[in-house]
């Protein structure tokens, strides 16, 4: 059973809808004419970025267009993927899954992503736990923001990113931006540092890189990569020292937290941290008098096997010098994917179910299970986590489906993962281009982008936006949801996953998420309509929730519980660590923005000149990094904005970054990999490998496209 894509007339006069990219979901309005988006015009009206879009947003339109675009279903015949009909792709479907779920739906897995809308996260986990009875779904965010979420959820039971309104940054007097790189990764909230500058603020970049942020805010520190939780110990030993403790609650933990600082002196915390202890005392004086002080996390400090354990440090900080969750100052973790904080909330996690829900809780079950009109049995437990997940493909699991994710670049380890992606009997791709991972699928299946179906995203402040359609899809494209139905249709479980319109869906997701921690039951398409509303959102007549972190909070007793971090000491400095990230003209794993025109970039190795020196390197002479999990090799670029100690690779080209990350190593709280403190071999590359590597392409033998541009 198949069913033609829903039609939409394109309305006349131009549609607000929001970004695909990144978290602050900046709003503008498309101007459409025909079947194309002619004009992108930001809008003053975005409650967000008040008019302001970045590059990448303006560049969004012309990928609808994108000459790659998959309008059909592909399945690998004979070794090459083809075009196929929807009704054979389906039949592909259901010849390939029944029997798997038939003998063991433990091995059939399902991988997600934060760029999905709020809809589609939720019918995703519906689908999962409901059609294919798996326990085996998580998804790319896990990858992002997971480990200020662990911390976060295990101190004050709640998980919003910004617990206040995105203004709020404006009106603190003292800003660190704890591993972000805010001027290339989401441009529109520079303009809230400005205006705490304006007000007399002082803003901190602390980066092992004085990063365009770290130039605009002026001031800047840069410890060796892995050690800002040593950093925050540090700090906390010195409001102790000046008698700046005065916790925003009672709280479990405090005792034991504040003993363990006085392990953490000056000294000790600037030669761990490689930093002048100068340095330090300064912070911690500015951090003592500020009367709203401000910590923003990024991935940073997050992205690290201890990365729980780094945001607790600085959450332990904040809470005990009593500015968590007040206005303008307090701790907040800045989201990344379009709708990180909404896709982390409505069920793709491994371990969880809508509106925030546990997997792990009776109640929670009976509650959904009753909803879904199921039993509670019927419910898996939790299965894998997103890396473990990929790595048991091939062995525990024998079909993966993948809706929004690139893993293939964007996995740590991402060798090893192809591997493991490669020995599935059954891959299915949902996207709309053909990334590094649809080469690798069985079966390819055609999505909309952004502006060609509806849904809703929640930004990095909890703000809930409707992003509404202005296109239909091209060719044989569906809006995912559509096809996320059609493949429970084709396993034979269609209950539950027949919607007459869009409209049904959301209803239904809205309704779902009563009476969870992300209540977002007081919305509808209308309400939306007036005014976006940040979560919680109980009933229609309910306010929404700007501010979410006030106590008492959503744990057993309403306390919060500071837990202990742990650190060991970080590699010797004579070690070189590579650390990864982003550039501003690039997006992720790339797929969309490697094929932008307008959004060029240099895919290059940054060192510091001096460390360039000691090894006899030329500027943009090619050189090998490995690690004992794989090798690349690519151009350098010298930086003297870089420590010596650190090489930074971004990671949104394939055969770079990820094929030197560890694949094993993860978090024990949040499994978040160690994607920015990884140590390495540098080598010169032999002049005739050199040339060699100069004139190698990119080699994907699966389908003719057009070659990557690099
Ligand atoms: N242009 C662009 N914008 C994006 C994205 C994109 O791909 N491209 N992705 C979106 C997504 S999903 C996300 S998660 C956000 C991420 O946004 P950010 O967190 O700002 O991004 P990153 O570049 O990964 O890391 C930020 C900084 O951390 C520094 N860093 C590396 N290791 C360490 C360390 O150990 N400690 C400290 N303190 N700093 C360290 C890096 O030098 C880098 O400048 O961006 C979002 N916006
Ligand atoms: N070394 C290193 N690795 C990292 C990071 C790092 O800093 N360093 N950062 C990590 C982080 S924070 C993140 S968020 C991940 C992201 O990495 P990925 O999970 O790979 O995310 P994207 O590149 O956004 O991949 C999205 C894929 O899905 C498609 N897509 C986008 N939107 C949709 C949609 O709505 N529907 C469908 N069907 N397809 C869609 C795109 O075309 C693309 O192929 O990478 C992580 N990997
Ligand atoms: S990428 Fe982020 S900052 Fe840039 S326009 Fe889109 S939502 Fe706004
Ligand atoms: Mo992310």
């Amino acid at each position: 059973m198949s069913q033609a894509p829903a039609q939409f007339t394109p309305l006349d006069g131009p549609v607000r809808t929001t970004c695909p990219y990144c978290a602050v979901q900046c709003n503008f309005d498309l101007h459409v004419s025909g079947d194309r988006v002619v004009k992108v015009a930001p809008t003053k009206a975005c409650p967000v970025a008040k008019g302001t879009v970045c590059k990448k947003g303006l560049a969004a339109a012309a990928d609808l267009t994108q000459p790659e675009r998959l309008t059909s279903p592909l399945l690998r015949h004979g070794g090459e993927l083809v075009p196929v009909s929807w009704a054979e792709a389906m039949a592909y479907v259901r010849d390939a899954l029944t029997p798997l779920l038939a003998e063991r739906p433990s091995a059939v897995g399902v991988f997600g992503s934060g760029s999905l809308t709020n809809e589609k996260a939720y019918l995703l986990g519906k689908f999962a736990r409901v059609a294919l009875q798996t326990p085996h779904i998580d998804y790319n965010g896990r990858y992002c923001m997971s480990s200020a979420a662990a911390a976060l959820g295990r101190t004050v039971g709640l998980d919003r990113g910004l617990g206040f309104p995105l203004s709020d940054i404006g009106l603190s007097d003292l800003i660190l931006l704890v591993g972000a790189n805010i001027a290339e990764t989401l441009p529109p909230i520079m303009q809230y540092l400005s205006a705490a500058k304006h007000r007399g603020g002082i803003v901190y970049a602390i980066d092992p890189r004085a990063t365009t942020t770290a130039r605009v805010a002026g001031h800047h520190l840069a410890p060796r990569p892995g050690t800002d939780g040593i950093l925050a110990l540090g700090l906390l030993h010195l409001m102790k020292n000046m008698g700046r403790i005065l916790p925003t609650a009672p709280a479990h933990g405090m005792v034991e937290v504040l003993a363990q600082a006085d392990l953490y002196p000056p000294q000790r915390v600037a030669h761990e941290c490689g930093i002048k202890e100068t340095e330090l005392l300064l912070l911690a004086k500015r951090y003592a008098e500020a009367t709203k002080p401000l910590i923003l996390t990024g991935r940073g400090a997050e992205q690290h096997a201890h990365g729980t354990d780094t945001v607790q440090a600085w959450l332990n900080l904040s809470f005990l010098s009593g500015h968590f969750g007040k206005a303008g100052g307090g701790y907040g973790t800045l989201t990344g994917q379009g709708n990180g904080q909404g896709g982390r909330e409505h069920g793709q996690k491994n371990d969880q179910l809508p509106g925030g829900r546990s997997l792990r809780d009776s109640k929670h079950r009976a509650e959904m299970a009753t909803f879904w009109g199921v039993t509670p049995e019927s419910l898996p437990q939790p299965g894998h986590s997103a890396q473990n997940l990929l790595r048991a493909c091939g062995s525990e699991l024998e079909a993966l489906i993948v809706v929004g994710s690139n893993p293939v670049v964007s996995a740590a380890g991402a060798g090893q993962i192809t591997d493991h992606l490669k020995a599935l009997k059954h891959l299915i791709v949902v996207d709309f281009l053909p990334s590094e991972t649809a080469r690798l699928a069985t079966l390819v299946l055609p999505g909309a982008m952004w502006c060609e179906e509806e849904g809703t995203t929640t930004n990095l402040e909890g703000r809930v936006q409707r992003r509404r359609q202005a296109l239909n899809p091209p060719g044989e494209a569906k809006a995912d949801w559509q096809i996320i139905c059609e493949l429970a249709w084709a396993i034979g479980r269609p209950h539950g996953f027949t919607y007459a319109h869009f409209r049904d869906l959301q209803e239904e997701f809205f309704r779902a998420t009563k009476g969870g921690k992300a209540d977002y039951s007081g919305l509808s398409a209308d309400r939306l309509d007036r005014a976006s509303a940040q979560w919680p959102i109980k009933s229609a007549s309910a306010p929404d929730t700007p501010y979410a972190y006030a106590p008492t909070y959503p744990t057993t007793d309403g306390l919060a519980t500071l837990h202990l971090p742990h650190f060991t000491a970080p590699p010797p400095s004579r070690q070189l660590l590579l650390t990864t990230g982003r550039l501003g003209n690039q997006y992720q794993s790339g797929t969309q923005t490697r094929r932008n025109a307008a959004l060029r970039a240099e895919n290059t190795v940054q060192i510091h000149p001096e460390t360039a020196r000691e090894y006899g390197l030329k500027e943009g002479e090619i050189v090998t990094i490995r690690t004992s999990h794989g090798e690349t090799q690519l151009p350098t670029q010298f930086s003297p904005n870089i420590r010596p100690d650190t090489l930074f690779l971004p990671f949104h080209w394939p055969e770079t970054a990820n094929l030197l990350t560890n694949p094993e190593l993860i978090d024990p709280h949040s499994h978040m990999p160690s994607f920015k403190a990884t140590p390495v071999e540098l080598l010169r590359l032999p002049a005739e490998s050199a040339a060699e590597h100069r004139g190698k392409r990119a080699d994907f033998p699966f389908f003719a496209v057009v070659p990557l541009e690099k």
